[in-house]
């Protein structure tokens, strides 16, 4: 192990100036990981996050019912074979706790935290031309100067908690799930309103259906879900994981979405009707991501087939909700199924048919605000409420990066310059911003459509490559050109245009947050594909990128 470079520690309040080669901004499973690369190839690095721990995502998504939807034998890293074998996982989708955990095991064992600084917030980063290096200041007064800066600050980080007028004034209490505290909030007995039903909602109001005295759902668009198959893990079961290292190493990085699974390779127009829907069965029936990420094709591209595919899928949540009115209310027919993130959900649909549940439905009669007493919504009535949750979600993709003043060169403003176009070099570099790089940021499949460590860690490598690239050749300063830019844009846009993903409204395409530009934040030419351009780059010596 590569020792920690020996620097100043820096006292809070103080103006101390950190001098490194690397500053990285999170300490989730990127920045973990990116903190680890860049250590091991002798850089003077460190990693610093508002959280006062490491997990990233897992850190601050400690709602009720926080789970996974990647198989925890598949969101791994895959860099030590020792690491991965080390843990063992007790079900097939574990909970947040025990991911947590994981997080801190992987943090421990490759004694990253001696270079994180905790409980500390990046609020600007400047670059200056003449030196080719960024200056960082912190929310602790620390001043931090370095060549390298490298943004791991998440895709779902930046949560959106402050969504209606009167909000300060609710004598209850109010909690976003992405903000929720360590300390246990108890429920039991209590009026509870969720807003919210995507995949975070869902997990939250399964899990506290049956603990609160009362729970209103408002709800405003319907989700298609999937029942999640969650099996719980033997000794058997972990050996029989644990044995395929090497095989879901070598695979996950080809596939589609990172996952260990591909579409269905039969073209949907040569098979018969009766052998899709055998086919169909058997991906329902694996409740996992597969029938969405791992079925046919052609459900993200031809109107016709998603349609069949949605169909059978409404046909599952029929069987489940029987009663009319409420098949009405939570089941999409304006939509596609897999156009917006599909989530996997245990008794979700069963929730609204107990006697303490209620649907609000918000679609046509929307929250005008909050008052001190609970939600208003526009027909006057106000539903009094002890506790409010947000299951509201984030301004993904880029929000973390805007809520920090990023200025790159001549002073431009990344804030500024996403406001008006949503734009960047396969997610990894922003062209007027050297020396930045990116993690989870737009136009990369790491931006929502794949099972994020693979993606995260092919990102991590090829940016601890390129930096290595660098050193080697005596080099200081790397930054896209426009042009390789701007056809990277078009590449991702063409490939998007074609899926009915952006004819559907979600956080996919940015409409979540007003005013946001609309564009497909991930690329969905598939993580295989996306990884043979990534490498295209690097063998070319990173053509597509000025270097001096
Ligand atoms: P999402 O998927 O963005 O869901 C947010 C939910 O909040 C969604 O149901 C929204 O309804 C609802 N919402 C937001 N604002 C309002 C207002 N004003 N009124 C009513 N309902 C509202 O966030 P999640 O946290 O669930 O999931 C994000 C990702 O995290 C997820 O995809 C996974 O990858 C992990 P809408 O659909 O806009 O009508």
């Amino acid at each position: 192990m590569v020792e920690s470079a020996v620097m100043e520690k820096p006292t809070k309040g103080s103006s101390t100036i950190l001098k490194l080669d690397a500053a990285v901004i999170g300490a989730g499973v990127a920045g973990l990981y990116q903190l680890y690369r860049l250590r091991k190839q002798g850089l003077t690095v460190k990693a610093f996050d508002t959280a006062s721990n490491v997990g990233g995502t897992w850190y601050w998504n400690r709602y009720p019912g926080a789970r996974f939807d990647s198989e925890a034998y598949i969101y791994q890293y895959f860099f030590s074979e020792e690491i991965y074998k080390g843990w063992s996982w007790s079900e097939r989708f574990p909970a947040q706790p025990e991911i947590e955990r994981w997080m801190n095991y992987v943090a421990d064992r490759c004694d990253l935290r001696k270079d994180i600084e905790f409980s500390t917030t990046i609020k600007s980063a400047h670059y200056n031309d003449d030196t080719g290096r960024w200056t960082l200041e912190t929310d602790t007064g620390l001043t931090i100067d370095t060549q390298f800066l490298i943004a791991c600050c998440g895709m779902l980080s930046a949560p959106l908690t402050s969504s209606f007028q009167g909000q300060d004034s609710f004598k209850g209490k109010i909690f976003h799930t992405a903000r929720w505290p360590k300390d246990n909030i108890d429920l039991s007995g209590k009026r509870v309103g969720v807003i919210g039903n995507g995949a975070t909602g869902i997990q939250v109001i399964q899990t506290i259906a049956d603990k609160v005295g009362h729970l209103k759902v408002f709800v405003r668009t319907p989700q298609y879900v999937i029942a999640m198959q969650n099996p719980k893990y033997n000794d058997n079961d972990v050996a029989a994981y644990k044995a395929r290292f090497d095989e879901l190493k070598k695979t996950l990085p080809h596939t589609f979405s990172g996952f260990e699974y591909d579409f269905v390779e039969d073209s949907w127009k040569d098979l018969t009707p009766e052998k899709r829907q055998e086919i169909l069965e058997a991906l329902w029936n694996d409740g996992s991501l597969k029938l969405w990420l791992a079925s046919f094709s052609e459900l993200f591209f031809d109107p016709a087939v998603n349609e069949v595919v949605s169909e059978f899928v409404r046909g599952k949540m029929r069987e489940r909700l029987k009663d009319p009115a409420l098949c009405d209310l939570l089941i999409p027919t304006d939509y596609g199924f897999g156009t917006h993130r599909v989530p996997l959900e245990t008794n979700y649909l069963e929730a609204y048919l107990r006697p303490n549940v209620e649907l609000v439905s918000v679609k046509n009669n929307p929250i005008e605000c909050i008052t001190p007493e609970g939600i208003k919504t526009a027909d006057g009535t106000v539903h009094e409420l002890d506790v409010i949750i947000l299951a509201t979600g984030f301004d993904a993709g880029t929000g973390a990066l805007t809520r920090i003043d990023i200025r790159g060169r001549d002073g431009r403003s990344l804030k500024e310059d996403w406001g008006n176009d949503i734009r960047t070099n396969m997610g990894l570099q922003v062209h007027g911003y050297p020396n930045l790089f990116t993690t989870g940021a737009p136009l990369a499949p790491s931006a929502a459509l794949c099972n994020m460590t693979t993606c995260l860690q092919q990102q991590v490598d090829w940016i601890s490559d390129c930096i290595q690239y660098l050193r080697d050749n005596n080099l200081n300063v790397i930054e896209t050109t426009k042009e390789a830019e701007d056809a990277w844009v078009e590449h991702h846009d063409a490939i998007a245009n074609q899926t009915l993903v952006t004819k559907t409204n979600s956080w996919y395409m940015g409409s979540n947050v007003s005013g946001k530009p609309r564009r497909l934040l991930s690329y969905i030419g598939g993580v295989g594909a996306y990884r043979q351009k990534c490498d295209e780059a690097t063998a070319d010596a990173y053509s597509g990128f000025d270097k001096r």
